[in-house]
């Protein structure tokens, strides 16, 4: 249904709500009474069911304005963030907007997410991403506590993640897409994904 449809829908029930239940309210006889409170019981449900539609087409909408944006992968829309933050107020931002950081689940992804970083923010900068350690050194999970399928870590040049417990945020170089370690209060750019229905 489109949003124009349903507030037109959602009007002319209310319009013939009204007369209803000023009718219902002159009425003395009391199965008249019954009848049009359970008439009324009936619209109000059915505007509760259109308002939960139109709610849900909001949130389509503001989903679809975030991957016209950023960009869209399969099951995802990207939308990059290039003001640099700790992970903590760049994991809050997402949220707000009803999204997380960004996680690669496989190469593929891990190559369009490089390829947009690399595209939005400096190339010498990283990306957080949504993935931590914080819990137990060296097990590294995602913002819904689940453990990583896939890891795309830096392993031929310097041996990520190699920060122990003074580095437990993960970040994805915008140059070259490898990840790393990197202390929680430093401030970098960041991606936030948007899971599509
Ligand atoms: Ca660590």
């Amino acid at each position: 249904m489109h949003l124009r449809n349903a507030k037109l829908l959602l009007f002319c029930v209310l319009f013939i709500a009204q007369p209803s239940f000023q009718q219902s309210s002159k009425k003395k006889n009391g199965k008249k009474d019954g009848s049009n409170t359970a008439a009324i019981e009936e619209l109000k449900k059915q505007v509760e069911i259109i308002m939960q539609e139109i709610n849900l087409l909001k949130e389509q909408q503001a989903l679809q304005t975030v991957c016209l944006k950023g960009i869209k992968v399969p099951g995802k829309c990207f939308l990059a963030h290039q003001a640099k933050k700790t992970f903590h107020a760049a994991n809050d931002d997402c949220m707000a907007l009803g999204g997380v950081l960004s996680i690669p689940l496989s190469g593929a992804e891990n190559d369009k997410l490089h390829e947009y970083a690399r595209q939005t923010i400096s190339q010498e900068d990283h990306i957080w991403l949504g993935s931590n350690d914080m819990v137990t050194e060296g097990d590294w999970f995602d913002q819904s506590g689940t453990g990583l399928r896939f890891k795309n870590w830096e392993t031929e040049i310097t041996h990520q993640p190699d920060g122990g417990r003074s580095q437990n945020c993960a970040t994805l170089s915008a140059n070259t897409g490898r990840w790393f370690d990197d202390s929680c209060r430093a401030e970098r750019a960041f991606v936030c994904e948007f899971n599509i229905v």
